[in-house]
């Protein structure tokens, strides 16, 4: 009735931006990602049937009532595969740097799906854990997997085929991303909220989904093919419009501030130098910045010469869920 469950964030090359069903976390369409080394989060899921309600710690502290609530609705959903009404205390840390950018709730609710599960020992394969991480995040649904990973969008509207598969194993291409914290300051719209306004009303987003899938498709040609150039390329551009279709909804959503600008503006420098180097942008200030191995340092050290680049973490293709216990 304990388990404890390991899983890694992840940076969308190809971006999730829409749902088309928000109860059950269906995406309007597919997405790609590389899950990290650097960042991850660990989870220990306890059923017990001494408890009357769930108990949610993170981070060494009992976690605020809204962070509680939602961890309570996804242990019904676990609770409810394994047909028990046994309340549980669940225990996480985060090593994910606090408004790095990245979500933690991607690793988060994975490593909460993987621990919940094999604590009632449940029979799922990783699909349907896919499926049962999505369900508490879209973006947690592909940090099941290690290294590239695809979620594809699904039809069925109960959601039976939105999950993720991996592309390629962590280990078989090495590539760097660079992550590039500009502000530790919170953000004021959630990538939720930012999705939905966005869907309801840019005149842009029609544009965003009927590319979505070239670009899709040029982003697996380039991982099949290791087409580092390809890759690279595809993603910007994809996050750009991302951000395109943003800035066309009513009231405007924009993530970026001054600094978000000067790393993309280096590190087109940096390719007008001769350098490999590409960015991304979710849905905060935050850059990273995909870039070869080899040139990591070099880039690295030109990203902190801006002034008001406060931190540059390195990552690596990391793996998918670990079980500890
Ligand atoms: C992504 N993002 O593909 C996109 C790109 C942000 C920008 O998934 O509402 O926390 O929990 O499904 O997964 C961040 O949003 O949103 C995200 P919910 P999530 O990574």
């Amino acid at each position: 009735m304990k388990a404890t469950a390991k899983a890694h964030t992840n940076i969308a090359l190809i971006k999730y931006w829409g749902k088309r069903d928000q109860a059950l976390f269906l995406p309007m369409n597919s997405s790609l990602s590389l899950t990290l080394d650097a960042f991850y989060t660990t989870t220990t899921v306890a059923f017990k049937s001494d408890i009357k309600e769930d108990v949610f710690m993170l981070d060494g502290h009992r976690a605020n009532e809204a962070a509680s609530l939602k961890v309570s609705l996804f242990l019904d959903k676990i609770r409810g595969l394994g047909d028990i009404d046994t309340k549980a205390v669940v225990t996480s840390i985060n090593h994910v740097p606090y408004a790095a950018g990245f979500a933690s709730s991607a690793s988060g609710y994975a490593a909460l799906a993987a621990a919940g599960v094999k604590a009632l020992a449940l029979p799922l394969d990783r699909a349907s854990l896919s499926i049962l991480a999505r369900q508490g995040s879209g973006s947690a649904s592909r940090s099941v997997y290690g290294g590239f990973v695809k979620w594809n969008k699904g039809q069925l509207a109960d959601g039976t085929d939105s999950y993720a598969e991996q592309l390629l194993k962590e280990e078989e291409w090495q590539v760097s991303v660079l992550s590039v914290h500009v502000t530790s300051e919170e953000k004021k719209i959630s990538s939720r909220d930012g999705m939905a306004i966005t869907v309801a009303t840019s005149p842009f987003y029609d544009g965003w989904l009927s590319t979505v899938a070239e670009d899709l498709t040029m982003a697996e040609e380039a991982i099949h093919d290791r087409n580092f150039t390809q890759l690279g390329q595809v993603s910007e551009s994809n996050a750009l419009k991302m951000h395109a279709t943003m800035l066309g909804a009513r009231p405007p959503v924009c993530y970026w501030n001054p600094t978000t600008m000067a790393v993309m503006m280096r590190v087109k420098e940096l390719r007008q130098e001769g350098y490999e180097a590409y960015y991304t942008v979710d849905a905060g200030p935050n850059v990273k910045v995909l870039c070869l191995p080899g040139d990591e340092a070099l880039i690295q050290a030109r990203l902190m010469e801006i002034p008001t680049v406060e931190k540059v973490i390195p990552c690596h293709p990391g793996p998918g869920i670990t079980y500890i216990t």
